[in-house]
């Protein structure tokens, strides 16, 4: 019989992914952690509210915020999507020695107040900040955990030895690094870098060793088509989906493109099926 605690995580991570073990999650906390100036390219999409609904309404399956944005558009996250708070950030406004560290901003309790389906935080593996952010994370887990809440893990290597030894982030061998970290952790879904190619991506997961990888989207494409290619090399490589935020919010119409995401995502569409099929190419 498993324990109550189990049973909470497995029905919270089911408010996420679909019956395909696949999910679409909206990331709104760009406001925080890049600044305003991210939702200059569609200004409107500044109101919480405004993007919240338009998201939902196209289908999403979750949106993520951080709590205090949680606490003022928690309420259009309608019934069954998933609500993911992340409980650590920090702010571009930081001098450069302390980019690499997030700091906690809120507690266990209030995602749980927040009516949260799922709590994240991110870990920087290979910051010189590293060890905070593994306590951050192992307190939050182990807390979460014991309340049948599942634990998102942001796990985004960065650090000077990285950037000596491989010269990108987004290098494999540094990836299935952090996502490696992230499982042993103790983390029940794992957010990433795109690797570059399906083949890498896909050792990626293999070194996740079953906690469900998602792709931690990016920049804005100039193409849509581009980004959902990149979605499309995540989910035959094995991975559970994308969270995804500018390239969602920082489109003219970013429904459409929900849409075409979650044809890739749940249908196995090929990216440039699905853009026709929602008249964005
Ligand atoms: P995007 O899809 O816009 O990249 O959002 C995902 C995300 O992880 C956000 O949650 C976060 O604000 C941002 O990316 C972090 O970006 P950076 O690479 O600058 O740390």
């Amino acid at each position: 019989m498993d324990a109550y605690q189990s049973v909470g995580i497995q029905r919270r991570m089911r408010r996420f992914f679909r019956r395909d073990g696949r999910a679409l999650i909206f990331a709104m906390d760009h406001g925080f952690e890049h600044g305003p100036t991210d939702f200059e390219p569609v200004w409107e999409h500044i109101k919480p509210h405004t993007i919240v609904r338009k998201v939902v309404r196209a289908g999403i399956d979750g949106v993520m915020m951080l709590p205090g944005m949680a606490r003022l558009a928690a309420d259009e996250v309608k019934g069954d999507r998933g609500l993911m708070v992340k409980l650590t950030s920090k702010t571009s406004l930081r001098p450069k020695d302390g980019k690499l560290l997030q700091s906690q901003l809120g507690y266990v309790e209030d995602a749980v107040k927040l009516g949260a389906d799922a709590i994240a935080a991110t870990v920087y593996w290979g910051s010189p900040a590293e060890d905070v952010m593994m306590r951050q994370f192992a307190e939050i887990a182990g807390y979460a955990h014991d309340l049948g809440f599942p634990v998102v893990q942001f796990a985004y290597p960065r650090g000077p030895y990285i950037t000596e030894k491989y010269g990108r982030k987004e290098d494999y061998r540094v990836v299935m690094y952090g996502a490696r970290a992230a499982a042993e952790s103790g983390a029940d879904m794992i957010k990433t870098y795109w690797t570059g190619s399906r083949e890498t991506f896909a050792k990626v997961v293999d070194a996740a060793a079953g906690v469900p990888v998602l792709l931690s989207g990016g920049a804005k494409t100039e193409n849509p088509v581009d980004f959902l290619k990149v979605v499309y090399g995540v989910v035959e490589a094995g991975g559970a989906g994308a969270v995804v935020g500018r390239n969602i919010f920082q489109r003219e119409n970013p429904e459409p493109m929900i849409r075409a995401l979650l044809r890739v995502i749940h249908r196995n569409e090929e990216p440039e099926e699905a853009a026709k099929a929602e008249g964005i190419i």
